[in-house]
């Protein structure tokens, strides 16, 4: 069986607690890479300071090898919080408001995905298949192929991909389409990405779809697929049940006090849509008020990418947003949201999910969102909470069994908490079980099987 590689942006290194420590995604690309043996490369999240990185770092555990460079100072800044967080991921996901264009930015941008061609390739054996992630290295490809390398090279992107009015917005959109175009395989996370991806390649004559998924551009063929990715449902599901004897779960459920618990799970991203949440939680108090003090929001929201601008001026408006609304709903004895910004142990995490009455989970747009999947397998079967969900995350598309929302509508999202809420135990039982059958047929491995078979396919 030919050798994996895949590259990433970030690069999932075991630690001395093992894989087991790391999340769904990682473990499963770890499961992979140790059935083919194979290669992991990517960033190590360092920097070099202003002198040339040194060669890549190469780590081996059974028959993986961990690949990493360092980036010099600039590129961190323009390759990463520049083009790829201030510009392809506001795009990505509708902000046409928040994406920063800079010269600089765009070709550190290219020249970065040159430089990682440059020290993959001499790892790179003729029968190798490589899997690229994610938004950082769309041009990977298109620099390996110029390199000579005749591989099979798939690429699988985690966030949304947006219609050709919002992408065209973006002054290298030829470019990056191109990129894309040098793949065999290239994976969405749903059929609305792959067919915005089919629009835009066809809205100025820059390829064809010869037939469903099958598509030509710039002399090259490739095709393309909707691969949705998967949790290790099982797993979390174990941790969930076991999770009930760990002492920080058991203390969060006295801090409870017997109240109702709606979490939220988010990394500090404007995506995620946690102000228009905590309004919606305000006004479902406000028309509910015989749910006042009966009811605690939880929600858990580790900073991230806190050097990007835009991150740290939301850092500030959602803590002062839910020190408002404490401050206006809250009583003497009652505080109604409890706001962390911690990262926390996975199987603290499936405990909480799993004592929550409702997971509210309402990006504005999210390629998938796994939380919306973790909650549901955290579930006790036989009295599982509700999940509200924005028609605008990925995994809408399949847990039909949610409460769908509309996140920019705080009514509606209003109503669907109060409705959350007092569902009955039948209803939910009946809800529940269609998803988690869903999550537990479609688990992460699935999904990396199923991409992995197609792009060894000819
Ligand atoms: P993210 O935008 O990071 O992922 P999501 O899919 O929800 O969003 O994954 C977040 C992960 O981080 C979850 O596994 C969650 O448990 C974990 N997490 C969040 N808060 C945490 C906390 N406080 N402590 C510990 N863990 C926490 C991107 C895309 C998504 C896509 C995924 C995978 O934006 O749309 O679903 O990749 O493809």
């Amino acid at each position: 069986m030919s050798r994996l590689i895949i590259v990433s942006n970030r690069v999932s290194v075991p630690d001395n607690q093992g894989a087991a420590a790391a999340g769904g995604l990682a473990v499963a690309l770890q499961a992979a890479l140790a059935e083919r043996g194979g290669v992991w490369m990517g960033w190590s999240g360092k920097s070099s300071g202003d002198i040339e990185p040194e060669p890549l770092v190469l780590t081996e555990d059974g028959n993986i090898t961990y690949a990493l460079t360092d980036l010099t100072q600039t590129d961190v800044e323009e390759y990463y919080q520049g083009f790829a967080n201030r510009v392809l991921w506001p795009i990505c996901h509708y902000r046409l408001d928040l994406a920063e264009y800079g010269r600089k930015e765009m070709a550190s941008y290219f020249r970065v995905n040159r430089f990682f061609a440059h020290r993959l390739a001499p790892l790179v054996e003729p029968d190798d298949i490589i899997w690229v992630h994610d938004y950082h290295l769309i041009p990977l490809a298109a620099e390996l192929r110029q390199m000579g390398l005749k591989n099979r090279i798939g690429f699988f992107l985690h966030i949304p991909w947006p219609p050709a009015d919002v992408l065209f917005t973006m002054p290298v959109h030829e470019e990056i389409m191109r990129g894309l175009s040098s793949y065999d395989l290239l994976g969405f996370q749903t059929k609305y990405d792959l067919e915005n991806f089919a629009g835009c390649l066809k809205r100025e004559g820059m390829g064809v779809e010869n037939s469903p998924g099958h598509f030509s551009a710039h002399g090259h063929n490739f095709r393309g697929g909707a691969y949705s990715i998967g949790i290790e449902t099982a797993a979390f599901a174990e941790f969930a049940r076991k999770a009930a004897a760990h002492s920080m779960v058991r203390k969060a459920r006295q801090s409870v006090e017997g109240r109702d618990l709606i979490i939220g799970v988010d990394r500090l991203d404007y995506s995620k849509g946690i102000t228009q949440r905590i309004d919606a939680f305000e006004r479902f108090i406000t028309n509910n008020p015989a749910h006042q003090r009966r009811v605690t929001y939880l929600q858990i929201t580790p900073k991230s990418r806190s050097e990007v601008p835009e991150y740290e001026a939301m850092q500030h408006a959602v803590a002062e947003q839910a020190g408002r609304v404490n401050g206006a709903i809250g009583t003497v004895d009652w505080v109604p949201i409890r706001y962390i910004n911690r990262s926390i142990s996975r199987p603290v995490l499936a405990g909480l999910y799993r004592l929550a009455k409702v997971g509210l989970v309402t990006p504005l747009r999210d390629g998938m969102n796994l939380v919306a999947k973790e909650y549901v397998a955290a579930q006790d079967p036989d009295d599982p909470g509700v999940l509200v969900l924005s028609r605008f995350a990925g995994a809408a598309r399949e847990l039909k069994g949610a409460l769908l929302v509309n996140p920019y509508d705080v009514d509606g999202t209003a109503n669907a908490l109060a409705r959350g809420i007092n569902m009955p135990l039948e209803e939910r039982r009946e809800r529940w079980r269609g998803m988690m059958d869903h999550l537990l047929e479609n688990d992460v491995s699935r999904w990396c099987e199923n991409f992995l078979t197609d792009l060894r396919a000819e």
